[in-house]
């Protein structure tokens, strides 16, 4: 069912034909309060500059969502508005982009800050049942995320080195509240509101299945930062030198000789791309890569194992909302 939905280009290409309504939405506001027009022109340059450039994963996951509930696909207007939520979710991601970007002290990303999220949802959802629903979501979802920035900053002392304060328990919820609530289950709960959803346990059961699916994501991202060529994944790593406590050094410091070790402890953390360099080699030298892919695996099983706690028949959530979003980045290289 649905074939044409999980073309990817297809649903990308659909998905930025509604940018210019989003601009002219927005742009319309900025005019009705009278501004200048070459404020007007700078918000303009801004949105354009900043939203259309990324995966757009998130946002068209919300449409993706609607369409599996509804089983079939959106057209039309009804297409637009859901599009349009899909996009108020690429506004916040790009605000959150700018701001991770100044912690991490970050060369290179597609951003500027634009927060015009909230007038977004004013002009398209106001007369909606679920408005309310969707702005907590959105003010739940923005903390969430801003505590989950706090513990992996707090974690990254820039004058201070100390490995064994790392550990994968506080990697896990790092994660979990930085990236996997806004990232994975914001977009589908967004989708279900859509559809009219409204019972808790339908978004608790959600949660369940979304969360360690934004785990593993960021998981993939930390292995990446390391090891990704930046020209293939748009951004040049910056954890080593940040002294972050990533899933990669968690997981090397498992298994280093001492000797190994002691190179960790000396280098790791410096603004030094020397000290770098060598941090990586001790990475690869304890075979991080297999690792990582033996995590991938389990990670896979045990998702699919969640979304088959969703009944297969009957149920207002769909196993292939859950799905949809596992494949697009099982094995993902950027
Ligand atoms: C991403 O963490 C979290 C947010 C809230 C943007 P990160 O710094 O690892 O992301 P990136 O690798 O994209 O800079
Ligand atoms: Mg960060
Ligand atoms: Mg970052
Ligand atoms: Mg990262």
């Amino acid at each position: 069912m649905l074939g044409p939905r999980l073309d990817v280009p297809y649903n990308k290409k659909r998905f930025l034909e509604v940018f210019p309504v989003v601009v002219e939405g927005l742009l319309d506001t900025l005019r009705a309060e009278a501004m200048p027009d070459d404020i007007v022109e700078w918000y303009r340059r801004s949105l354009e500059y900043n939203l259309p450039g990324g995966k757009l994963n998130r946002g068209i996951s919300v449409v993706d969502t609607a369409e599996v509930l509804r089983g079939k696909l959106l057209e039309g207007d009804e297409y637009q508005k859901a599009a349009i939520l899909g996009w108020s979710v690429e506004l916040l991601q790009a605000c959150f982009l700018v701001a991770d970007d100044m912690m991490d002290a970050s060369i290179t990303r597609r951003g500027q800050p634009v927060a015009a999220l909230y007038q977004l949802l004013k002009r398209h959802f106001r007369k909606e049942s679920y408005y309310t629903d969707l702005l907590e979501l959105f003010l739940d979802t923005t903390h969430k995320t801003e505590i989950g920035q706090l513990i992996d900053l707090v974690s990254a002392p820039e004058d201070r080195v100390d490995l064994s304060k790392f550990s994968l328990e506080r990697h896990r919820l790092t994660i979990m509240y930085k990236t996997a609530y806004y990232s994975f289950y914001l977009p589908v709960a967004l989708g279900m509101h859509f559809h009219g959803i409204s019972n808790p346990e339908q978004f608790a059961l959600a949660q369940k299945i979304l969360i360690p699916l934004g785990e593993y994501f960021q998981v993939q991202d930390d292995y990446l930062d390391c090891f990704a060529p930046p020209e293939k994944l748009g951004k040049i790593g910056t954890d080593i030198l940040d002294n972050k406590n990533s899933w990669v050094v968690n997981v090397a410091l498992q298994h280093v000789t001492p000797s190994q070790r002691k190179i960790l402890d000396e280098n790791y953390g410096r603004k030094d791309s020397e000290c770098e360099r060598r941090v990586k080699e001790v990475f690869v030298a304890v075979g991080v890569e297999a690792k990582y892919k033996a995590f991938e695996q389990a990670a896979y099983e045990k998702i699919v194992g969640l979304v088959e706690t969703v009944p297969a028949e009957g149920s207002e959530l769909k196993r292939e909302v859950f799905m949809a979003f596992l494949r697009k980045i099982f094995g993902r290289t950027m």
